[in-house]
């Protein structure tokens, strides 16, 4: 079974998204996630200059090896423009390999090791009123574990707070609105904000304590700390959180110093969670070794695809660490549906974050997963379960869109 043909394609329903699709001499075709946010038109050219040529020809069979191929074969390895390339092919071939055989994707991975995969979802407000009806409606929507983001005084906007009002409606961010907490504006260059840690390391416990005492000890709770720490500033948040028991603080430093996380570890119980822009396994050696974390974040979409993440996961099970992938709504439906049938079938699943995605998304991939009671779970049909409306996606052409930037209040450059 060689591969005929792949395209790269580029569309916008709701947010930029970079999908390959690859199809065999007997016209069998398989979807790969290659969406990298604010960077999405680096990878399409990356594929369709440097990947889609070598690949046509190939044996659409040999997953691992096109998987080394692609990575050895580059000699300039690693970074999220070549794992997120990487990635697509390997997913579209895993796609291809399980409508082959006929079955869902989980069944070619080991099978179910789990009757669904626990999800969270994205709670946030300005202030604790809005806060509150925020996770309420999770819960009446059946989240059974909650994220919670709120303003910070004196910050006029803040990472994962989402305009509330446009959150309620599901605003689709193609109208220059946020749904839900979409922190990608379509403009031609990066919006700024402004942070200020001190505030942020005042203000987070008494959330916290808020939260805990309004809905009780038992609902699983996860914060995002989106990289902006120094390690003592991590370790002092993380210890101020331990008396309401986070199910994980998240990215609490930026993400390139491994090390980092030794000292926060020294300091805090609070389980610690890390990894959605890392792209290999290399990125984990120190942390998985050490001990130094509870949960990988990567997404299949920037690690690698199902062949890159399977093998972290495997490496983190040695020591009891668990999974936890990036689900927001910059990885497509595509990378989903990849990270729900590999969670089906790890033995160290720990929980998957789920952002739904805006209507219009849903109206150019076609997806058969499903949310109920607080679980995703995969559909029977071969393969991955997703397909790509052309005719839909003609309408709904690339925008430039960018995260923010932010700067501290004296004006100097900070992490986002
Ligand atoms: O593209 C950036 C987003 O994926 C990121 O900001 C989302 O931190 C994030 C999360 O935990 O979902
Ligand atoms: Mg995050």
């Amino acid at each position: 079974m060689l591969i005929e043909k792949a395209e790269v394609l580029v569309s916008s329903p709701g947010r930029n998204f970079v999908t390959l699709r690859i199809t065999t001499d007997d016209g069998v075709t398989g979807l790969g996630d290659a969406t990298l946010n604010g960077r999405e038109l680096a990878v399409a050219a990356y594929l369709r200059e440097h990947v889609v040529p070598l690949l046509v020809g190939r044996d659409a069979h040999r997953i691992e090896d096109t998987w080394q191929y692609l990575y050895r074969g580059a000699y300039w390895r690693r970074g999220p423009v070549t794992m997120a390339s990487i990635a697509a092919v390997d997913t579209a071939l895993w796609d291809i390999k399980a409508k082959v055989a006929g079955l869902p994707l989980y069944q070619l991975l080991g099978g179910r090791s789990r009757n669904g995969l626990l999800v969270y979802g994205h709670a946030s407000g300005a202030e604790l009123p809005e806060l509150f009806d925020s996770i309420r409606e999770h819960q009446d929507e059946g989240y059974r574990a909650i994220r919670v983001q709120t303003g910070i005084p004196g910050l006029p906007s803040v990472y994962g707070v989402a305009s509330s009002a446009n959150a309620r409606a599901g605003a689709d961010a193609g109208t220059d609105e946020r749904y839900d907490y979409e922190p990608a504006r379509r403009n031609a260059v990066p919006v700024e904000e402004s942070w200020d840690t001190r505030a942020y390391l005042r203000h987070i416990p008494g959330v916290f304590e808020a939260v805990r005492n309004e809905f009780g000890p038992e609902l699983p709770l996860l914060h995002d700390g989106h990289h902006r720490l120094t390690p003592i500033q991590a370790a002092k948040l993380g210890k101020s959180l331990e008396p309401y028991d986070l199910f994980w603080l998240e990215d609490v430093t930026p993400a390139e110093n491994q090390d980092a996380l030794r000292l926060v570890r020294q300091h805090t119980t609070t389980p610690l969670a890390i990894g959605e822009v890392f792209n290999t396994i290399w990125d984990y050696k120190t942390l998985i070794e050490e001990q130094l974390i509870d949960y990988v974040r990567s997404p299949i979409t920037h690690a690698g695809g199902i062949t890159g993440l399977r093998r972290i996961f495997d490496y983190a099970s040695v020591y009891q660490i668990k999974s936890g992938i990036h689900g927001p709504t910059d990885v497509s439906p595509v990378g989903l549906a990849a990270a729900i049938h590999l969670g089906l079938a790890i033995p160290n699943f720990g929980i998957q974050e789920y952002m739904q995605h805006a209507p219009a998304t849903h109206d150019v991939f076609h997806t058969t997963y499903s949310f109920a009671g607080g679980m995703l779970d995969a559909s029977e049909e071969p393969g991955l379960g997703v397909s790509y409306d052309d005719e839909a996606a003609a309408s709904f052409p690339y925008e430039a869109a960018y995260l923010p930037v932010n700067r501290l209040l004296d004006g100097s450059m900070h992490d986002w």
